[in-house]
C-alpha cells in the first residue's frame, strides 16, 4: 500500500514536471527567448545558492542535534582500552574531510550563481596549468599520507596477537544462523579443542573433543560477562555463513568466518554499573524505557552494553543480540565459578568418547571424597558411623581380580595408614544375594582378602588389618532391584583403632 502511495506521488510530481515545462515554453515564446532564458538563469543560480547555505545549516545542524546517539560523543564515550583512539581516527578523518566538503560545496555553488550565463559573457578555454595540477595534486596527498600513517599507527596498536606469556582472559565466540554461542575456557583457563567433524546438533554443537582435557570445564555461556580491566582475547568463528562480532560499545568489530578463525583483543575499561551512571547525566537517559509500563523505570536503568551480529546474515539476523556484562574482577571470579561446565552433561552418556576412562581430575576429586569420608569417620562416636565404603574398588566379575583403575582407591588407603600409624581396619566383603549363598561368603572373603594382601605388599603392617567376608549377610539396601543389588555388592573399611 505505502509502495503504491509513493509511485503514484513520484508519478504525479513527474506529471507536474513536464507541465512546468511546457508552460515555460509557451511564455518564452509570448515573452521572447533570450529574455526568458537569461530570467531562468537567475533564478536558477540563486536557488542554487539558497540549496547550498540550506544544505550546509541542515549538516551542521543535524548532526549537534545527533551528537548523543554517535558512537564517540556526549554518553557514548569509548567503553575500551583501544577505543578512544579509533574514535580520534575518526574525529581527524572527519576534520580534513569536513573542510574540503565545505569548500568544495561552497566554491560549486557559487561559482555556478557568479558564472551564470548572461548575455556578452564569454567562457575563457585553459589548456593547462601546472600551478593548479601541483596544488590539487600535493594537497589531498599530503592529508591522505597524514591519515593513512595515522591509521596504520592505530591499526599496529590495536591489531597485534597476544604474546603468549601475557596473561589473558581467551572467550570463543560462534555465530551461526542465528545466534551466538560464547564458550569460557573454564578454571584452567584454556579452551579445549574442536573439530568440526565432531559437530553434533543434539550433544556436541561445537564440536568440542571430549578427549582433549581442557575441554572438560568449557563452558557455554547465555551472555558475555568479562571482568573490568582485565585484557581479552575473543576467538571468533561462524558455522554457516559470514557474520560479525561486533561489540559497539567497546570499539570492536571482526568478521567472524566459516572455516577461518579471526581474534580480538581489547580491555573493558567500564563497568556496566559506571557507564549505567555515566548515561544519568543525560536527559535523554531519564526518560521512561517504555511509557506504557513505568514499572520499567527509565532508560539508563535497562542499559546494557550488547553483542551484535553486524553482517546482513540472514532474515533472523537481528536476532543475534546477547548481553554483555562488565563487571569487578571479583564479581567475574563468582560467576565464573557458579558456571556449569558442557562436558559435564556429557560425562558418563553415550555421547562421552571417554567411557570408563578415568581422568586426573576424577582420581583428584576421588581421593578427596575419601578423605572427607575417613574424617568423617575418625570423628564419628559409635562403631557403626566408623565403616567407609571403599565406592571406587571394583571386581572384575564373578572373580576377585581387582580392576585397573581400584588402585586409586587403594592408594589413598595406604596413604591414609602411613599418614596415621594408629589406625588399624578391617576390611568387609559383602554381595548380593544372587546365586548360592555359600559361593557369595567365599567370594566376599576372597576379595576382602585381595584387598588386604594389596595393602600388605604396598607396606602396611600386617598386624594392622582383618580381611572378613561377610557374603549376603549383611545388606544395606534391597536385593529385589538391580540398583539396591549393586549397592550391596561392596567393600567396606571399617576403623578399628586409631
Ligand atoms: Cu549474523
Amino acid at each position: 500500500m505505502t509502495a503504491l502511495v509513493i509511485f503514484l506521488i513520484v508519478l504525479l510530481l513527474f506529471v507536474i514536471l513536464v507541465q512546468l515545462g511546457k508552460v515555460n515554453e509557451l511564455s518564452a515564446k509570448i515573452r521572447g527567448e533570450e529574455d526568458a532564458e537569461q530570467q531562468n538563469n537567475n533564478k536558477t543560480a540563486v536557488w542554487l545558492v539558497i540549496f547550498m547555505v540550506a544544505f550546509l545549516v541542515f549538516c551542521v545542524a543535524s548532526s549537534i542535534y545527533y551528537k548523543n546517539v554517535m558512537l564517540g560523543y556526549g554518553p557514548l564515550v569509548s567503553a575500551s582500552e583501544h577505543g578512544g583512539k579509533l574514535d580520534s581516527l575518526f574525529n581527524v578523518t572527519l576534520f580534513f574531510t569536513g573542510i574540503v566538503f565545505i569548500i568544495t560545496q561552497v566554491l560549486l555553488f557559487w561559482y555556478s550563481y557568479k558564472f551564470r550565463s548572461s548575455k556578452g559573457r564569454v567562457g575563457q578555454f585553459i589548456s593547462h596549468n601546472n600551478t593548479l595540477e601541483y596544488v590539487w595534486t600535493a594537497i589531498p596527498a599530503l592529508v591522505m599520507t597524514f591519515l593513512v600513517v595515522k591509521g596504520l599507527i592505530v591499526w599496529n596498536d590495536v591489531m597485534p596477537d597476544v604474546d603468549p606469556s601475557e596473561e589473558v582472559i581467551e572467550i570463543e565466540a560462534t555465530g551461526y544462523q542465528f545466534a551466538w554461542d560464547i564458550r569460557y575456557p573454564g578454571a584452567d583457563g584454556k579452551l579445549g579443542t574442536k573439530n568440526y567433524k565432531l559437530i553434533n546438533p543434539g550433544s556436541n554443537p561445537l564440536g568440542m573433543d571430549f578427549t582433549d582435557e581442557k575441554t572438560h570445564d568449557d563452558f557455554i555461556a547465555d551472555k558475555i560477562v568479562l571482568p573490568v580491566g582485565k585484557k581479552v582475547r575473543v576467538r571468533i568463528t561462524a558455522k554457516d555463513v559470514l557474520h560479525n562480532f561486533y561489540l559497539p560499545h567497546f570499539r570492536v568489530k571482526m568478521d567472524a568466518i566459516p572455516g577461518l578463525p579471526t581474534y580480538f583483543i581489547f580491555t573493558p575499561t567500564t563497568t556496566t554499573a559506571e557507564f549505567k551512571e555515566n548515561l544519568r547525566e543525560y536527559p535523554e537517559w531519564n526518560e521512561l524505557q517504555d511509557p506504557n509500563d513505568p514499572e520499567l523505570g527509565s532508560k539508563w536503568e535497562n542499559f546494557e552494553f550488547e553483542l551484535a551480529c553486524a553482517e546482513l546474515c540472514g532474515i533472523g539476523h537481528y536476532s543475534m543480540r546477547k548481553i554483555v556484562e562488565i563487571v569487578s574482577p571479583e564479581e567475574y571470579e563468582i560467576w565464573a565459578a557458579a558456571q556449569t561446565a558442557y562436558y559435564t552433561g556429557i560425562r558418563n552418556t553415550e555421547n562421552d568418547p571417554n567411557l570408563g576412562k578415568l581422568f586426573n581430575s576424577d582420581i583428584i576429586s576421588r581421593a578427596k571424597e575419601f578423605s572427607t569420608n575417613i574424617e568423617a569417620a575418625l570423628n564419628a562416636e559409635n562403631a557403626e558411623d566408623k565403616i567407609v565404603r571403599l565406592n571406587y574398588i571394583q571386581f572384575k566379575t564373578g572373580s576377585s581380580e581387582l580392576t585397573e583403575d581400584s588402585k586409586y582407591e587403594l592408594n589413598n588407603i595406604i596413604k591414609l595408614l602411613n599418614d596415621k600409624s594408629a589406625i588399624s581396619a578391617e576390611i568387609g566383603g559383602h554381595t548380593d544375594n544372587i546365586g548360592d549363598a555359600a559361593v557369595n561368603l567365599s567370594i566376599s572373603k576372597d576379595r576382602a582378602s585381595v584387598v588386604r594382601d594389596y595393602l600388605i605388599s604396598n607396606g602396611v603392617a600386617e598386624a594392622r588389618l582383618v580381611a572378613i567376608g561377610y557374603g549376603q549377610t549383611q545388606p544395606t539396601d534391597s536385593n529385589d532391584t538391580e540398583e539396591g543389588r549393586q549397592n550391596n555388592r561392596r567393600t567396606e573399611f571399617k576403623i578399628i583403632s586409631q
